[in-house]
């Protein structure tokens, strides 16, 4: 059952229009940074309501998919990670398809196997980790069933 509501655009410009040209031409163009593969997450603002768009790292394996809380290692997490610990249920585009997942924060011995996932494909993650003292929150988005 896909997300309803209104889009509200990110105030980060640079990341704003690679979202919304990727949705826009069905992952066609603005679909890579640095040469890597993005995908686009929909959460629901734990404020607004609204429809949030991000542009993100593509980090699959076996049909799920990880996003990495990073922000580039600032101090401030990102509004999407607590978007999501509200509202678990996202959508995440991936070239021309967009699916319906439930987001999980991760911890532990499955946070670790994750995190080396997403450096393989990202390996500044680990840059980005060193840049602040908040762990960096990972979560895992498993396809929905209904
Ligand atoms: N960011 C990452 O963290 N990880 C990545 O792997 C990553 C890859 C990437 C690739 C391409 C690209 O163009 C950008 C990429 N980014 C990546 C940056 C990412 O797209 C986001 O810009 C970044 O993570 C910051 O996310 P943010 O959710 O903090 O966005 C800010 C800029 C924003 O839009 N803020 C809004 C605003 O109005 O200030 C609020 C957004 C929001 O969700 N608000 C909540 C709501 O209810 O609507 C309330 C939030 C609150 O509590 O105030």
């Amino acid at each position: 059952m896909p997300l309803t509501g209104e889009y509200k655009p990110s105030t980060a410009d640079w990341a704003r229009t690679q979202a919304e040209e990727y949705e826009a031409s069905q992952g066609a163009k603005a679909n890579t940074l640095r040469g890597v593969p993005i995908i686009v997450l929909t959460t629901v603002g734990a404020k607004s309501g609204a429809l949030r768009k991000t542009a993100l790292m593509r980090v699959e394996h076996d049909g799920r998919y990880l996003v990495v809380a990073s922000k580039g290692g600032a101090h401030d997490e990102p509004k999407w990670a607590e978007n999501m610990r509200r509202h678990p249920h996202v959508e995440l585009q991936d070239g021309a398809t967009k699916r319906d997942y439930t987001a999980r924060e991760l911890t532990g011995d499955e946070r670790a196997l994750w995190w080396t996932r997403a450096a393989e494909v990202w390996p500044d993650y680990d840059n980005y980790q060193k840049r602040t003292d908040r762990q960096i929150a990972i979560f895992l988005l498993e396809p929905r069933t209904e």
